[in-house]
């Protein structure tokens, strides 16, 4: 969950960009972090092996101001896709606020999907989570592909919960900064429900 340092009036959040291996999820946080003006974020810290695939996974933090009293920061993250970094993706799923699935619009990949969704839900049983109450967006990326499937059939397939979703060309920018905004949206209304869950207790 979002951490909140109360003395230093600070409110941190942490994003997850999951998916199958090469689905655009470093892409993704590429587009993001020039979209961030250079005084609001961190460095983008990229791991990747020689062959584009991600190693352990990217990160950076971005300010996005302040809300109330509280200054937030977002922390920015892919997983590795690949089956043989669980152990990574487990580590860098722990205390997440936001999920973004980017799914890969390819017909060639769409078990791979269908994978990836079901590790992810592992992944956060096995941290003694319920995905359904973590704050989630689907993207729909690499919707310029000959082969790219329908998106009612992905929703269908991948989104039961009907989360939000959005159509994306990452390597173009399309739908990135929408995507984002979207799962900052969710996980703002999530924290905003608890604080006047806490109040009402109190
Ligand atoms: N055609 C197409 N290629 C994309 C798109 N988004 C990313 N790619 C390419 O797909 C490959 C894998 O992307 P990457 O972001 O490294 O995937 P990751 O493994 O999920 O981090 C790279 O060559 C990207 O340029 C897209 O929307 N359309
Ligand atoms: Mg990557």
């Amino acid at each position: 969950m979002a951490r909140v340092h109360h003395a230093s009036g600070m409110l941190t959040v942490k994003i997850v960009y999951y998916g199958p291996g090469l689905s655009g999820k470093t892409t993704n946080l590429q587009v993001l972090h020039e979209s961030y003006p250079p005084d609001t974020r961190g460095d983008l810290v990229k791991l990747d092996t020689e062959t584009e695939r991600t190693l352990f996974f990217d990160y950076f933090p971005a300010s996005m101001g302040s809300i109330g009293r509280y200054q937030v920061k977002t922390n920015f993250f892919t997983v590795p896709g690949q089956s043989f970094y669980n152990a990574t993706r487990r580590a860098v799923l722990a205390g997440v606020d936001g999920i973004v699935f980017v799914a890969d619009s390819s017909a060639a990949r769409e078990e791979a999907n269908v994978v990836s969704l079901a590790n992810l839900e592992a992944n956060v049983v096995a941290a003694g989570r319920e995905l359904d109450r973590i704050p989630m967006v689907f993207q729909w990326n690499k919707r310029d592909l000959p082969d790219a499937m329908p998106v009612r059939l992905m929703e269908r397939m991948l989104n039961k919960q009907h989360h939000p979703s959005v159509e994306a060309v990452a390597s173009t920018g399309l739908g990135v900064w929408d995507t984002q905004a979207r799962i900052l949206m969710q996980v703002m209304e999530q924290l905003r429900a608890h604080t006047r869950q806490g109040a009402a207790r109190a």
